[in-house]
């Protein structure tokens, strides 16, 4: 099976161009799994799968590493542009993609005929408890008490399509990530779990976020998590609805607009292409 090697911030991701290589569908979490280990398999944070569609240009799967599905991820949704346009499976610079969390707008940058970076309409940012989804009384979740191991810890709650938990600390960087990670990830208030952002504002128009993600871990980068880090900065009344959050890959342009859509800008980064025997993993 042929395959590419891409990232986005350092989030990676192994790419499987659908139109070529036949995988069946009821393989795709357990291949997921395996390819993703990074001693056992090829190594990434997913697995991508590049497929036709009926109500887009171009349909994105993705797999976790723990081969779970997610409904959308942002950095990857990047890279599948690039990939999209530069293998010829499209001829636009704007496309459609048709995800689990509904069709996305990637538009691809170009400067002198080569990518530079993807801005991608990422569609309306859902609020409401259920939509997260999250257990309890209708309305918004918006610095809203959790108790985790005896500790309180005020949450924003948002979902891009998948389900997002971001909790404000006054040091992103220092923050014990991996240990309350899982905890709330896992919390018996999320029903299909939660990626959970741990979020300093440096200023209304910047800000610093680490990530724990669903179904994957400590991660470089989360492009869905850095859109619904930036609307719970507006939400509590800390951020402008336009800024740059700072990610341990890199930093990503964030945008809410007056049209209630979110607007990501960030690079897509090809690193290899590889060829794999699947009877050998
Ligand atoms: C966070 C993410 N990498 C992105 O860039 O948006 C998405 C990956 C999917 C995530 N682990 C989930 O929602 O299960």
């Amino acid at each position: 099976m042929r395959f590419v090697k891409m990232h986005g911030l350092g989030n990676d991701f192994i790419f499987v161009n659908g139109f070529e290589e036949k995988i069946a569908e009821r393989d795709y979490s357990e291949l997921g799994k395996k390819l993703c280990d990074r001693f056992f398999g090829i190594g990434g944070d997913g697995l991508v799968f590049i497929l036709p569609s009926e109500s887009a240009d171009i349909k994105m799967r993705i797999i976790n590493s723990d081969g779970s599905e997610a409904e959308m991820c942002g950095n990857a949704i990047r890279c599948f542009a690039k990939y999209a346009y530069e293998q010829g499976l499209v001829d636009k610079t704007k496309i459609t993609v048709e995800t689990l969390a509904g069709i996305m707008g990637p538009e691809l940058i170009l400067e002198n005929g080569k990518v530079v970076a993807v801005r991608v309409d990422m569609g309306e940012p859902r609020l409401n408890r259920e939509q997260i989804p999250m257990l309890g009384e209708p309305g918004q979740v918006v610095n809203e008490a959790l108790e985790v191991d005896g500790n309180i810890y005020m949450i924003t709650t948002v979902s891009m399509g998948n389900p997002h938990c971001i909790i404000f600390v006054d040091d992103a960087l220092s923050f014990p990530l991996t240990e309350l990670g899982p905890k709330v990830e896992k919390h018996t208030s999320f029903p299909r779990k939660t990626n959970v952002e741990f979020v300093q504002v440096v200023n209304p128009s910047e800000m610093i976020m680490r990530v724990w993600e669903r179904g994957a871990g400590n991660t470089l980068a989360c492009g869905t998590g850095a859109c619904a880090t930036l609307v719970a900065g507006v939400l509590t009344g800390q951020t402008d609805r336009k800024a740059k959050v700072h990610l341990a890959g890199g930093t990503l342009e964030i945008e809410w607009a007056e049209n209630n859509r979110i607007y990501m800008t960030g690079p897509a980064t090809h690193v290899y292409n590889g060829e794999l025997d699947l009877t050998l993993i």
